[in-house]
């Protein structure tokens, strides 16, 4: 447990097993913090937040240097983190290198550079007043992280309250809590002020339940499943009304009108990608009836090049699900598309016995009304379905309480113009898929979340506004 740049042991002293999904080896024992450790983690964060304080008073082209220290220091150790998130996460070693840690130590960068352009207006009211707004701290910030995207997710949390001045209290999840630690030993070693980042592994309905509803905590940043995601919004309107931005689960639409190759590699890295436990996965594919089957029988090709293996063999592309939780969740989401008629076309199981792999797995003649078209799967699942006009596949594509992220191939540009306009999601891409960056806000309309991380926008999130208003006595 990391608090005031210092290691601490559980106040209970209890400590929980990190496992290798791969293998089902526990890595190593981590220490569990619960709601007495969190109040220890809140104390030091309020500490290094006070009006004298170091923190408080660095200014902030000196804020930005610490994030871009961190951002070199992740770089430096990048094969380690990278090696670490894998035998964690169980995604393939590249895909960490590739993704998760250039991601990381670009937020890192962008929110760096931010740090000292952070500013308020000078609003003009009447002559006899000045009116200035002064973007400034929340406070402490909870951030609360869920195990797909271990240390991209922290990222997108830290890098933003950090660049606007803010302290923050930091939850990975139980599953993976190992790249979160190692960066409190880089967060020491950049020379941040003690106490401004702490780092508390543990459990959701303890530690993160004690995060959300702490009357110490200013905002809370989550991202995980919609349930819980309400459960956090509740325990924040009941203690202290804190700020909260949640990013949740999806069930994104692709709607294919053309450009066959393209989507079908597209679509298919967006349904496969980290085994398919993102929340952007492209988890309803609608394809026009006119190319639907040659689309299905591209597919299927396509889906042969996935090489299912060892997560640190560089050739390995698709490794195992997360835990048995998630595996079996899954496993009952396929076996609930066979049952209902929808047609398996590759895959549809498991890899062998015991163990949390699952074959990539693509339905066709998908139903609106099948659990597989409206629940979340987060696994490997790719569902198609046709359609034939433009005004159906809107609406069908907008029935959903998600609203997170959707895809559209066309050649069209006037077609792609009006469907992205008429889809209900936080991010719609055109003739690509999962084209993340960093500086782009990200986040989901309707029960897909609150609020937007990344960007410019991401600032918002994490400053209050204050007006200063200046009555001027001596007016012409
Ligand atoms: O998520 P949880 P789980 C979705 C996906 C997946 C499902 C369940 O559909 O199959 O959620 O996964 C912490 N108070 N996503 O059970 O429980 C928990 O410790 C405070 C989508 O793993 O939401 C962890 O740190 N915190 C998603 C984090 O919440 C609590 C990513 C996420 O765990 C808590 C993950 C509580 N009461 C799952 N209970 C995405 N949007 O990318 C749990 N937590």
């Amino acid at each position: 447990i990391f608090i005031n740049n210092e290691w601490h042991t559980s106040a209970s002293g209890r400590t929980f097993p990190t496992r290798n999904p791969a293998t089902g080896d526990t890595i190593c024992e981590v220490q569990e913090a619960d709601k007495e450790d969190v109040d220890k983690a809140v104390a030091a964060a309020k500490a290094a937040m006070q009006l004298d304080s170091a923190w408080r008073k660095m200014e902030p082209p000196r804020r930005g240097r610490l994030l871009h220290k961190l951002a070199d220091l992740v770089e430096r150790d990048r094969k380690l983190l990278a090696t670490l998130e894998t035998l964690d996460t169980g995604k393939p070693f590249l895909q960490a290198f590739f993704t998760d840690l250039e991601g990381s130590i670009k937020t890192l960068h962008y929110y760096g550079g931010w740090a000292d352009k952070i500013h308020g207006k000078s609003v003009p009211v009447d002559e006899t007043f000045l009116c200035l707004t002064r973007h400034e701290p929340i406070g402490i910030c909870g951030a609360i992280i869920p195990w797909n995207f271990p240390l991209l997710m922290l990222m997108w949390k830290l890098a933003p309250a950090l660049s606007c001045g803010n302290t923050v209290v930091i939850k990975p999840a139980e599953q993976t809590p190992l790249t979160a630690l190692h960066i409190g030993s880089l967060i020491k070693e950049a020379g941040f002020p003690p106490g401004v980042v702490n780092i508390i592994p543990g459990f959701g309905s303890t530690a993160g339940a004690a995060i959300a509803s702490h009357e110490g905590i200013d905002k809370v940043a989550f991202t995980g499943s919609t349930e819980v995601g309400q459960l956090i919004k509740e325990a924040a309107a009941k203690s202290n009304l804190k700020r909260v931005t949640l990013e949740l689960g999806g069930k994104n639409p692709c709607i294919v009108f053309a450009d066959l190759q393209m989507a079908v590699e597209e679509i298919q890295k967006g349904a496969f990608y980290n085994q398919g436990q993102c929340c952007t996965a492209a988890s309803r594919v609608f394809v026009q009836d006119r190319i639907y089957e040659e689309f299905v029988r591209r597919s299927i090709e396509n889906a042969k090049k996935i090489v299912i293996g060892d997560p640190l063999d560089p050739q390995t592309t698709h490794g195992p699900q997360i835990d048995q939780q998630q595996f079996e969740k899954i496993i009952g989401l396929i076996e609930s598309g066979k049952k209902e008629g929808a047609k398996l076309e590759y895959g549809g199981g498991a890899v062998g016995e015991n163990s949390l792999f699952i074959h990539p797995t693509i339905f066709s003649e998908v139903k609106d009304s099948m659990r597989i078209a409206k629940e979340e799967i987060f696994g490997p699942v790719l569902c198609i379905f046709s359609f034939k006009s433009k005004q159906e596949v809107i609406e069908r594509a907008n029935n959903s309480q998600y609203g997170l992220v959707s895809a559209v191939f066309t050649k069209s540009m006037d077609r792609a113009l009006s469907v992205s306009g008429a889809l209900e999601t936080g991010t719609v891409w055109i003739n690509c898929y999962n084209a993340m960056h960093v500086q782009t806000p990200f986040g989901g309309y309707k029960m897909s979340g609150n609020g937007r991380e990344l960007g410019e926008y991401a600032l918002a999130e994490y400053s209050e506004v204050k007006t200063v208003t200046f009555k001027m006595n001596d007016s012409m």
